[in-house]
């Protein structure tokens, strides 16, 4: 029988050399082992994109070889998602998230939506590049707490900052939360926004924060 680390080790060898089916099988025999299915999404299939993004910072891949990765990923993703437990009971709030205009990067939205999906939020995912107004509108027709926007780009991060405004201007009492690379807590205070998080592992814990803190701060009035 294989061990978690042998199986993660072959998810993240597979993802950084795109080889799909050794991800798919490896992603199956952990679930058939009973293997935590969240330790292998972010300690294997995502510690392999991390490397991936270092080999095409190193131009040792293009975009090619970085889009064969994502398809790697997704293979396993798609087989290990249904097995990470998801906390019973109500919505515990509601999220709209997406990867802001102009940008196609989603692995790391798609893993913090999928954090706030297994801790019981109702999650509303725009995808990817969603034009900068549809967050406003989607904040309004869901009345959602939490508005939570990704940028992998320093170019498309900057439009964060006119949704933040617009949204704002239309109801300042939802909390907006921004991540991605090139996204860092002064950036977010920068910009106006309630809450940042480095990664998803922390995200759902910086929305419980915003929440209260949005809670208070309406009792006080
Ligand atoms: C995969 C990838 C692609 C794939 C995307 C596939 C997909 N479905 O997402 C493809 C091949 C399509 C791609 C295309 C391009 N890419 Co690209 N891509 C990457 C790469 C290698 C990995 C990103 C990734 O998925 N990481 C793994 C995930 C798990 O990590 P993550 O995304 O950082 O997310 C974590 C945190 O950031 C955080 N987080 C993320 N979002 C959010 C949101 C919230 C609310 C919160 C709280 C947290 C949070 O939590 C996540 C999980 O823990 C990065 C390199 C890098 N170092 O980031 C380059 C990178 C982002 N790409 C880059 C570029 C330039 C491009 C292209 C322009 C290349 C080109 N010439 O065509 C195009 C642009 C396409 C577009 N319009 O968006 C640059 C951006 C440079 C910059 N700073 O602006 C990078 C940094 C590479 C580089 N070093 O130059 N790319």
């Amino acid at each position: 029988m294989a061990s978690k680390k042998e199986l993660q080790e072959a998810l993240k060898d597979g993802v950084i050399n795109y080889k799909e089916d050794q991800v798919k099988e490896a992603s199956q025999t952990a679930v058939d082992e009973g293997y935590p299915a969240l330790e292998m999404i972010m300690d294997g299939l995502a510690a392999g994109m991390e490397v991936v993004g270092d080999l095409y910072e190193r131009h040792e891949y293009f975009v090619p070889e970085v889009l064969m990765c994502a398809d790697a990923l997704y293979g396993g993703l798609a087989i290990l998602r249904p097995h990470v437990p998801k906390k019973d009971g109500g919505a515990i709030a509601q999220v709209v998230i997406g990867s802001i205009q102009g940008d196609v990067h989603d692995i790391g939205k798609n893993l913090v939506k999928m954090m706030f999906d297994v801790a019981g939020w109702q999650v509303y995912d725009l995808g990817r590049d969603v034009p900068l107004e549809k967050f406003v509108e989607e904040q309004l027709r869901t009345d959602a707490e939490v508005v939570a926007m990704s940028a992998m780009m320093t170019t498309t991060m900057l439009g964060m900052r006119k949704v933040i405004k617009m949204i704002k201007e239309k109801n300042p009492n939802v909390a907006i939360m921004l991540g991605g690379a090139p996204v860092t807590q002064d950036v977010a205070k920068l910009f106006g926004a309630d809450g940042y998080a480095e990664s998803a592992g922390n995200a759902v814990a910086e929305g419980i924060k915003m929440i209260s803190r949005l809670r208070e701060y309406e009792k006080k009035k």
